[in-house]
């Protein structure tokens, strides 16, 4: 029997995008980390498409906005730039092209009557400050962060409500310094990533401290991939894996955003094995009197884990992976594209947990979505693409939240990723995520058969939905 999946009036109905993924290079004061890396290395990029144009919305995104308007979306993420908006990364001295263009960008929000989020890193270091200091391995790095954000809020402090310090900060470690997968690309450098970790949290209280002290009447916020971790089995050994990977890769950041310190557990394990970040108690009392007023939460997949029985040796080279592998569940929901998991029913587990252990704070879901190839061949004889997988992946997600709403859970909003197709590293277009279609060639944008949906949802606060489609 099918039944209505409700959500409050006020809800947040909106999608996100990033600077870096959606904008183009045109005007840009500075190279980031993903430019460089692709003037360096094209061939790393699917199809060798790099980030020059992408999307184009810088400009078109007056088009963009009446489109989101149209679909709905009474909310929207973006992020502003560092290696636009700033001309002097020393002095933090902005670039007036760039501010005129987050003005005019801030001003069709507002016609729109779009509520604008605007994040301020989003994976974009611009790269002299790798090369110069270090990256995020730099604690100077971390105060021309804070002079980037301070003439982020200077310029737009008063136009913009919600701000968020970092999108993702986990990857930036993960991605970057333990795997290879992002630019710089280290790979095996365990003690650095655990710097990195440290770093970027104090990059983020020291933004958090700043702006509450400028009294804008916005809030603050930061934007956490949260991957639950679920053991293999009810055996310790693999109990013990999953609580150090979410201690790891979830917990890092959400404790001490949200608590103002870092798991005990975490700092134990890391003392123990001689990698434990470079701190001082000035700067840890900094992260402790400097929380977030708000969390974004992007979900995707969750993590599933088991003990680690592999036997490889990291006595000369410390790496996490010391303590766990990851676990291929026998009979997963993929995204074969992505190679993500699907799993619903994880965003009802974060939901409360964040209800149970992190005071209920304010949040919303500020990404989740299904990135597809090849989406050309859904295409309708009109050319629209009847992308009916991405509104049954939504409407899933979405009943699970509207559960955990019911139940007291204090998220105020749903963003996907993402509005309108976009790209992303390494990947570029391969897969497509957007209500929005994007013909590269012509810059076209033509709305989905789920964009279309989302404009009821969005109107009716929700949508008719056969229970029995939730799977445990
Ligand atoms: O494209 C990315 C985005 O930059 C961060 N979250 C995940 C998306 C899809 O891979």
């Amino acid at each position: 029997m099918k039944q209505f999946i409700n959500f409050p009036e006020d809800f947040w109905w909106g999608g996100a995008t990033s600077g870096p993924q959606s904008e183009g290079n045109h005007g840009k004061a500075h190279e980031n980390l993903m430019d460089y890396w692709y003037r360096t290395k094209p061939e790393d990029f699917f199809d060798g498409v790099g980030p020059e144009i992408t999307s184009d919305f810088f400009h078109h995104y007056s088009e963009d906005f009446k489109l989101m308007k149209k679909i709905g979306l009474n909310s929207f993420r973006t992020s502003i730039q560092w290696s636009r908006l700033i001309k002097d990364l020393e002095t933090g001295e902005p670039d007036l092209e760039a501010v005129d263009f987050y003005d005019r960008v801030i001003q069709e929000a507002e016609d729109n009557e779009i509520t604008l989020v605007f994040n301020l890193h989003h994976f974009d270091l611009p790269v002299e400050l790798l090369q110069k200091y270090g990256g995020w391995e730099s604690k100077h790095v971390v105060d021309l962060f804070v002079k980037f954000a301070k003439t982020a809020f200077e310029c737009f402090g008063t136009k913009v409500q919600y701000f968020t310090t970092f999108n993702e900060p986990m990857v930036i470690p993960e991605a970057g310094y333990l795997y290879g997968l992002h630019y710089p690309k280290y790979s095996g450098k365990g003690a650095e990533a655990m710097q990195v970790i440290y770093n970027l949290n104090l990059a983020s209280a020291k933004v958090v401290e700043l702006y509450h002290s400028m009294k804008l009447g916005g809030k603050i916020g930061v934007i956490m991939n949260l991957t639950p971790a679920y053991p293999r089995s009810n055996d310790t050994k693999d109990q013990e894996a999953s609580y150090f990977v979410d201690d790891l890769f979830n917990r890092s950041f959400l404790d001490p955003a949200v608590k103002g310190e870092f798991p005990k557990t975490l700092v134990d394990v890391l003392t123990k094995d001689g990698v434990l970040w470079d701190y001082t108690e000035d700067e840890l009392k900094i992260i402790k009197n400097n929380t977030v007023d708000f969390l974004g939460v992007n979900y995707y997949h969750p993590k599933r884990v088991k003990a680690n029985e592999s036997n490889t040796d990291y006595s000369s080279n410390w790496m996490p992976d010391k303590y766990f592998e990851d676990y291929e569940m026998p009979g997963r929901r993929m995204n074969p594209y992505r190679g993500w998991e699907i799993y619903p029913k994880a965003i009802y587990d974060i939901a409360m947990n964040i209800k149970e252990n992190y005071g209920n704070i304010p949040w919303f879901i500020s990404e989740n979505g299904m990135g597809v190839e090849g989406e050309e061949k859904y295409k309708d004889p009109d050319g629209n693409i009847q992308d009916d997988y991405r509104i049954e992946f939504y409407e899933e997600h979405l009943a699970w939240l509207s559960k955990a709403i019911q139940e007291g859970c204090n998220c105020f909003g749903y963003h996907v990723w993402t509005v309108f197709d976009c790209w992303s590293w390494n990947n570029a277009y391969k897969n497509r995520y957007g209500f929005i279609a994007i013909d590269l060639p012509t810059q076209k944008r033509t709305i989905k058969k789920s964009g279309h949906w989302y404009k009821t949802v969005s109107e009716n606060h929700g949508f008719e939905y056969e229970l029995e489609e939730m799977k445990e």
